[in-house]
């Protein structure tokens, strides 16, 4: 929790379509015992709850935005405009281009305003979820522990050889 006692980690999504993709951060996120708070926030269809989220965002108490998008996905570049946090941004897989549209609309921001960019889909929001966590272990020991402990039991998962 940050000193607030508000979620340190935002996840916004354009849509509810986006929720699949983008509950694999928030099942990181769980699985690390960090708090977050989910909410879709559309560029486009609700652009007033955008500028209203972004620019209240460290207010609220938030640490760590993540933000998906797919399409002309302009939520996490737009975002980033409007706060200082630092901003993940994850291509949702779309329907017509697979993702390649989100990734470049999020990927290629110009310099001055970054956005941290993930992988398309799936793996970019789960990888979007330990980045959250990372940073916030810069200043929090146990959750630092706690990723790391993450880390070990997945390479103790790992086989030798295939089964
Ligand atoms: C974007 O448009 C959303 O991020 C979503 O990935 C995409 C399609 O949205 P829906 O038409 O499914 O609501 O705004």
């Amino acid at each position: 929790m940050s000193e607030a006692g508000a979620p340190p980690v935002a996840i916004i999504m354009g849509s509810q379509s986006d929720w699949p993709t983008m509950q694999r951060a928030a099942a990181m996120l769980d699985k690390l015992n960090v708090a977050y708070d989910a909410r879709i926030v559309s560029a486009h269809r609700t652009p007033d709850r955008l500028v209203e989220f972004a620019k209240g965002a460290a207010a609220e108490g938030f640490k760590v935005v993540i933000a998906g998008a797919g399409g002309a996905a302009h939520l996490p570049g737009m975002v980033a405009a409007m706060t200082h946090l630092p901003v993940l941004g994850v291509p949702v897989q779309s329907k017509a281009l697979s993702g390649q549209d989100s990734l470049l609309s999020i990927v290629q921001m110009p310099a001055g305003i970054p956005v941290g960019t993930l992988a398309i889909g799936e793996a970019g929001a789960a990888n979007a979820g330990l980045l959250a966590a990372a940073i916030l272990a810069t200043s929090d020991a146990d959750l630092a522990e706690r990723l790391q402990a993450f880390r070990a039991e997945q390479t103790d998962s790992v086989a030798e050889r295939p089964s």
